[in-house]
């Protein structure tokens, strides 16, 4: 298996609640290579463009609400089969769903609070890394 990189998000409602720390804490013990990171507030337009995909979706306005009311901090994580593996850290998108000790489990408190994002194939890690970092700061 090769060595491949994802994007994660730490989204507003972990980063006000002041977990920042911890979440990255768990993605070092995970033996994920943070490569880059920054902290950013995302305008409305650029929380639309970055989720584009669900633009459809009756949850849509209300997720893009939820990623623009405070800061986020974005990474790309690097090691072996990481799109997956960082997905599994994560836990389920519903955090009543999701196993025990998984991020969303420990962090999140709704289907749409879900305290963190992750990258779902190699296609979309690509254009998500894309989006948030440009090739000087991923090299
Ligand atoms: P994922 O983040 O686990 O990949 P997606 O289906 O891609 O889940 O949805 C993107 C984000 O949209 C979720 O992480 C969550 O914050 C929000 N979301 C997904 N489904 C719902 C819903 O049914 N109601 C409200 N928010 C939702
Ligand atoms: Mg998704």
């Amino acid at each position: 298996m090769s060595i491949k990189r994802t994007l994660a998000i730490i989204k507003p409602d972990a980063v006000v609640a002041g977990h920042t720390g911890k979440i990255i804490g768990e993605i070092e013990k995970n033996g994920f290579k943070i490569v880059a990171m920054k902290m950013l507030h995302l305008t409305i337009r650029q929380a639309e463009g970055f989720y584009a995909v669900h633009s459809e979706k009756p949850f849509f306005k209300d997720l893009v609400n939820f990623m623009t009311e405070g800061p986020i901090v974005t990474m790309i994580l690097e090691r072996e089969n990481s799109i997956l593996q960082w997905r599994a850290v994560m836990g389920a998108t519903d955090p009543a769903k999701a196993e025990e000790g998984t991020i969303r489990k420990t962090y999140g408190t709704s289907l749409q609070r879900n305290a963190v994002h992750g990258s779902d194939a190699e296609d979309t890690a690509g254009t998500e890394t894309r989006y948030f970092f440009n090739a000087m700061e991923t090299l």
